[in-house]
């Protein structure tokens, strides 16, 4: 069985009222928090429909960005490491989310180097490795911490370039299957997914490629036909979902939960 694309699990948090001040690299305009809750809610279903169990955690308004739990750890099937995050708002939100991984997983670590920063965004686990991109929230200490964490559990990590100007390494690639990478020419060009199949995010739609794979559906974001009937023609099954209000905030579907079967 894939642990890199199978999962029991799935933590989600609810967006705050917060949500309008969340980071974004571009304003182009102000979240809507009942669309975004419409969303959410579709998002949370799509999950159960895949099979996951969902922990669904309330709104933390201190953490406008909460919504986002993906950054706030890395799940693995022998344990889960809580991560540090290089945005200076959001670093408290990996100290919120500790103790629910403590309920379920029968090791938790931690990254906790003063230098170290590291973000789930960054992180794509594959069933052969870990691809880490360095970023302007994920810096070497933060990579080289996690390397040595996860060496026991018998993790690879691969360190590689988020593209400049990209939030996240996973801003731009998502995991279909064990051997294939959806991800934008921008990222697949500078040749970190070698020896993966590699299916193109169609020009023009940078944005579809942060989606999930979770058991047998692939959940992607609303609007980007070309890119769907790609993944579809591939011979996955695609759900759809609106991520318009999430957009503004630079957040995708891999942001919005955490996906594991505890260890
Ligand atoms: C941030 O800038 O941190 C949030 N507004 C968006 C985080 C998206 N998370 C992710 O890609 N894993």
């Amino acid at each position: 069985m894939s642990f890199s694309t199978q999962f029991s699990h799935a933590i989600t948090r609810r967006p705050s009222v917060s949500i309008i001040r969340g980071l974004r690299a571009v304003d182009t305009g102000t979240p809507d928090l009942a669309r975004m809750l419409d969303h959410h809610v579709a998002y949370v279903a799509t999950l159960k429909e895949a099979g996951a169990t969902v922990i669904e955690l309330p709104p933390l308004d201190a953490y406008p960005d909460s919504v986002f739990v993906e950054d706030t750890a890395l799940c693995l099937p022998q344990g889960a490491v809580v991560m540090r995050p290089g945005a200076p708002s959001r670093l408290g939100e990996a100290a919120e989310m500790a103790p629910h991984l403590r309920a379920l997983y029968g090791q938790v670590v931690e990254i906790t180097g003063a230098d170290s920063f590291i973000e789930g965004g960054d992180i794509l686990v594959t069933e052969r490795e870990i691809l880490v991109g360095r970023s302007a929230r994920t810096n070497a200490a933060g990579i080289a911490e996690l390397t040595r964490l996860v060496a026991p559990w018998g993790h690879r990590v691969r360190e590689v370039i988020t593209p400049p100007g990209v939030l996240h390494f996973k801003t731009d690639c998502s995991l279909l299957d064990a051997d294939t990478i959806l991800s934008t020419k921008r990222l697949s060009a500078s040749g970190c997914f070698s020896g993966y199949k590699v299916v193109d995010v169609a020009e023009g739609e940078e944005a579809a490629a942060n989606t999930i794979r979770f058991n047998d559906l692939v959940l992607m974001p609303e609007g980007f036909p070309k890119t769907r009937d790609a993944i579809a023609a591939t011979g996955f099954t695609v759900r759809e979902i609106g991520n318009t209000e999430c957009a503004k905030i630079d957040g995708g579907m891999s942001c919005l939960s955490l996906r594991f079967t505890p260890g």
